[in-house]
């Protein structure tokens, strides 16, 4: 049975979050600056409900920090009053929501700045896209918290980083600036202050011009056969390959790049 905290974890506050759209791009700022954009309940049912009614023109999300730093993780303030019981809720809750971002129908960007701790990096990790600007640095203070993960980072982050390096980061409270995310996999992009949220934009102007069947297979199939035994994983490869190139917008494409009507691909 669930108590009233537990429950309470559903009701959104939508003030916690600023939604825009920008052409193809729905945007979500995380907007609590005052508390360093900590995750509170009212915030993490927000953006689920925000991510769930996605509308049908949007074929990209960015998802970035209002004030100096994207997140300072879970908010401290609220795990004060939570027994075992509703922790198992929470952090349950939390996977929900992220599912919401790894599984979206479109590709989701994350511009990092400033902190990205504990939760903040969970929710990061979700994201397909991670653009950090010179001032992000990535830290799990769970570890001196006493407390661990719960929104999925020991699935997620050890995929991009690895666990050893996770491990050290929990066990020694190491922080990871923006330079060494992008060498370690923390980030794809690296860029200066101050344009992380612009980057992010660009790029999801940019994914929103794929195909949707190619999105679809990047961002549902490709994690799936990566995780697959391999025999599964190319099997399942060849009938995605199959599926997307059968399609119309596949024929159109590369009918127009044979008639020489589109971009050459060019070294960046
Ligand atoms: C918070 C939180 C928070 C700030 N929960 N209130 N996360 C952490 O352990 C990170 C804790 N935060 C910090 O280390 C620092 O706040 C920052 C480095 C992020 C920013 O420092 P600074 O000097 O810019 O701000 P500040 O003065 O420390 O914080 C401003 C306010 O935000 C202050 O509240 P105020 O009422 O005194 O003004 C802070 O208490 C508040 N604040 N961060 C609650 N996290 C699903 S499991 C995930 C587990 C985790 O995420 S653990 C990691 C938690």
């Amino acid at each position: 049975m669930l108590t009233g905290n537990a429950q309470a974890a559903t009701i959104a506050d939508p003030s916690t979050l600023v939604v825009d759209t920008v052409g193809p791009v729905l945007t979500i700022g995380l907007n609590r600056p005052k508390k360093r954009n900590a995750l509170n309940d009212g915030l993490m049912a927000a953006l689920k409900d925000c991510l769930t009614d996605i509308p049908d023109q949007i074929r990209a999300v960015v998802i970035h920090g209002i004030g100096d730093h994207f997140s300072a993780g879970l908010d401290l303030s609220e795990l004060r009053e939570r027994d075992a019981t509703e922790g198992l809720v929470h952090s349950q809750t939390w996977h929900r929501v992220f599912d919401k971002i790894q599984y979206c129908r479109v590709p989701v960007i994350a511009a990092l700045k400033g902190a990205v701790i504990g939760g903040g990096l969970e929710l990061a990790c979700a994201a397909h896209i991670r653009v950090a600007e010179a001032s992000a640095y990535y830290a799990l203070p769970e570890g001196s918290r006493g407390i661990f993960v719960g929104g999925g980072g020991s699935v997620r982050l050890p995929r991009l980083i690895g666990v050893a390096r996770m491990a050290d980061m929990m066990l020694t409270g190491r922080v990871y600036s923006a330079a060494e995310g992008v060498v370690h996999g923390f980030s794809q992009y690296l860029i200066e202050n101050g344009s992380a949220y612009d980057k992010a934009l660009e790029l999801g102007n940019r994914v929103a011009q794929n195909a949707p069947l190619t999105n679809f297979a990047v961002l549902q199939a490709l994690p799936m056969i990566a995780e697959a035994n391999p025999q599964t994983g190319l099997l399942m490869e060849s009938l995605m390959a199959t599926v997307a190139q059968s399609d119309q917008e596949a024929k159109t494409r590369i009918r127009a790049f044979l008639d020489h009507k589109t971009a050459k691909v060019r070294p960046s």
